[in-house]
């Protein structure tokens, strides 16, 4: 049984080794430029992360790219097209057959991309940049990801569509010397982030049993404030407002505030994937008896867990309150609350270019 597969291999072996070439001439042959489509988004609160289009060139040394959204960049919030290429055409090498990532952003991740500059003289929508993640051998010999600019010329924006152009050369320096085609995936991912909520809280009386219910009517503790408009106007739901910090003698409990309803709400959008998450960051500070924890309420979900488990998290119109086991002695923690909306818009198929076709 042993030496089946070798007898195999060298009865076949020629064999083998021609099939891929007649596989090949079956295939449509690859040209220097193509095109993508993807479908519309079904809900309406989702339009600004809506890729619709995406085409390249590869075009006097430098592959050049034009994606094209639902709606102009400026009403959305931060835009990042990633290119997940397989330099050399081969599914077996690099990360899932990728060797180069390369990425043109837009936007930023803390205001809509309308949004006048808070600090600095940039606005959010003229913050563009280009990218690339490659893989390194490490002196371990295991493979890891780097990653920094890449030459070429950094997104230009243009109503709903975006262009931008990187280095054939990048390519070609990870392909395969006797091939010129490439193949990549495009993903389009849309997001916006809210900065932390930071309470230190000290366990110095009885404090509070909170029952968790999704109402906010109990609590009495310090708030932290925090401005209730920076998110996207569809992504308000996310867009922390407060946090509060208070416990019993079993519990510490955190509740934070949200700028409009809706999180609980959230449905799956067939096109553009994702949903918000706000994470709870705990941090027993010292003399410690247990250990950080840090855990996340999905849009979409009323209830994480139940009173008596390690975390357990209630969704209400415009809270999200959540509780914590307590060991005894532990007397001060600090919170932190982030929130965060990560949406994605991928292109079904694969786009294949030949750097050398006529
Ligand atoms: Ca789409
Ligand atoms: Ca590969
Ligand atoms: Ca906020």
């Amino acid at each position: 049984m042993i030496y089946a597969p070798l007898l195999t291999a060298v009865l076949f072996g020629p064999l083998v080794v021609a099939a891929p070439a007649m596989a090949q001439q079956g295939e449509p042959a690859a040209a220097r430029s193509g095109k993508l489509t993807d479908g519309p988004t079904g809900t309406p609160t989702r339009v600004h992360g809506d890729a619709r289009e995406f085409s390249a060139e590869v075009k006097d040394g430098m592959v050049h790219c034009t994606l094209k959204m639902a709606k102009p960049l400026i009403e959305g919030i931060f835009v990042c097209c990633e290119l997940r290429i397989d330099c050399d055409n081969n599914p077996k090498t690099g990360d899932a057959g990728d060797e180069l990532y390369v990425r043109g952003l837009v936007g930023s991740r803390f205001q809509p991309n309308g949004a006048a500059p808070t600090n600095g003289s940039t606005k959010p929508i003229e913050f563009a940049r280009l990218s690339q993640s490659y893989r390194v051998l490490t002196v371990r010999n295991t493979w890891t990801w780097l990653m920094n600019d890449i030459d070429g010329t950094p997104p230009v924006v243009d109503g709903d569509t975006m262009r931008f152009s990187f280095v054939l050369a990048r390519v070609r320096e990870f392909g395969d010397r006797y091939k010129s085609t490439f193949t990549f995936d495009v993903r389009v991912t849309t997001s916006c982030s809210d900065q932390p909520l930071e309470r230190v809280h000290s366990c110095a009386d009885e404090g509070l049993a909170i029952t968790l219910d999704g109402k906010d009517d109990e609590w009495s503790g310090i708030l932290v404030a925090d401005p209730g408009d920076e998110l996207h106007p569809h992504l308000r739901c996310a867009d922390l407002t407060g946090l509060r910090v208070d416990h019993s003698a079993e519990r510490v409990f955190a509740t934070v505030t949200l700028a409009e309803a809706g999180f609980a709400a959230w449905r799956q959008d067939n096109d553009v994937q994702g949903a918000p998450v706000v994470t709870f960051h705990l941090e027993p500070m010292y003399p410690r008896y247990q250990d950080p924890v840090t855990r996340e309420m999905r849009g979409g979900l009323a209830t994480h867990g139940t009173a008596n488990l390690p975390f357990h998290a209630v969704v209400g119109e415009k809270t999200i309150e959540a509780s914590f086991a307590r060991k005894t002695g532990q007397g001060r923690y600090r919170v932190l609350v982030r929130s965060d909306v990560e949406l994605e818009d991928r292109f079904t198929s694969r786009m294949t270019l030949d750097a050398e076709a006529k």
